[in-house]
């Protein structure tokens, strides 16, 4: 498991982790994501695969929540898990993250959930009963990739969902490209009217920052703030309480 920070851009705090999986394989190397996910789709692996990130998240997330409480100040730190729509269409997720919940003693009110758009594209009955039953147990839930998608802003009304993470890709043009801008825009101005929380994902520029910190982007995440670490690596950073130079910006 990596870790990657989820930085807020007014005080340069680390607000959030989105928990992501890695395959280090003895002969090959480090195996993409997008390589071995869909494989584990497939084959169903990604049920006890995605159960085992969700506890591992949530317990270090409690790790890391008592150290910032040894400090002073209160930083408030929140932890993002991907669920793909394999994992809710064949296995009882409620359940699951019920049993985590209690386990690890985590508040859910911490523990975001990030869904692609295809889970909104498929049975809008099935998968609205289920993210209902998910809400019903305190936690967040964010439309992860948000605009890639077949965009249907018919899912915003039926969804009980918290937040959107901007995809990269409008992410990547901005500071050069009008209209990415443009569209980044329209996508806040959006979520603020709905009172949806906004990141902004793949930031690797200072330009680009700059344009996310004009357009209000509150929380932004990307090789240029961090790369995704493994969990020792956020300790340090909780327990030095890093803070990122970016409120001058
Ligand atoms: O779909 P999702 O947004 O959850 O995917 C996150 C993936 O994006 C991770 O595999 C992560 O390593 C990668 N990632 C994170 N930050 C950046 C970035 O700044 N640039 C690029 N190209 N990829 C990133
Ligand atoms: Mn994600």
């Amino acid at each position: 498991m990596a870790y990657q920070p989820v930085i807020d851009l007014s005080t340069g705090i680390m607000v959030s982790v989105e928990a992501l999986l890695r395959w280090n394989h003895p002969e090959r190397g480090a195996i993409a994501p997008v390589e071995f996910i869909p494989i584990a789709e497939e084959t169903g692996l990604i049920v006890p695969i995605g159960a085992w990130m969700l506890e591992q998240a949530c317990g270090q997330l409690v790790a890391w929540q008592r150290i910032r409480r040894s400090q002073p100040g209160e930083s408030p730190l929140t932890v993002a898990v991907n669920l793909s729509v394999r994992q809710l269409l064949t296995s009882d997720v409620a359940h699951l993250l019920r049993g985590v919940l209690s386990d690890t003693g985590v508040d859910p009110a911490d523990v975001c959930l990030e869904l692609t758009e295809s889970v909104f594209m498929e049975d809008v009955d099935f998968f609205g009963r289920a993210l209902a039953g998910l809400k019903a147990l305190g936690v967040t839930l964010a439309i992860d990739d948000f605009g890639t998608g077949y965009s249907s802003l018919s899912y915003l009304k039926r969804f009980p969902v918290d937040a959107v993470k901007v995809d990269r890709v409008f992410v990547d043009g901005l500071g050069t490209d009008p209209h990415d801008t443009a569209l980044v825009a329209a996508i806040v101005a959006m979520a603020g009217a709905l009172e949806l929380d906004v990141t902004a994902e793949g930031v690797e520029t200072v330009e680009q920052l700059t344009e996310l910190k004009a357009l209000g982007v509150r929380r932004a995440q990307g090789y240029l703030l961090a790369r995704p670490m493994a969990a020792d690596g956020i300790t340090q950073l909780v327990t030095t309480a890093h803070r990122w130079g970016v409120a001058g910006i």
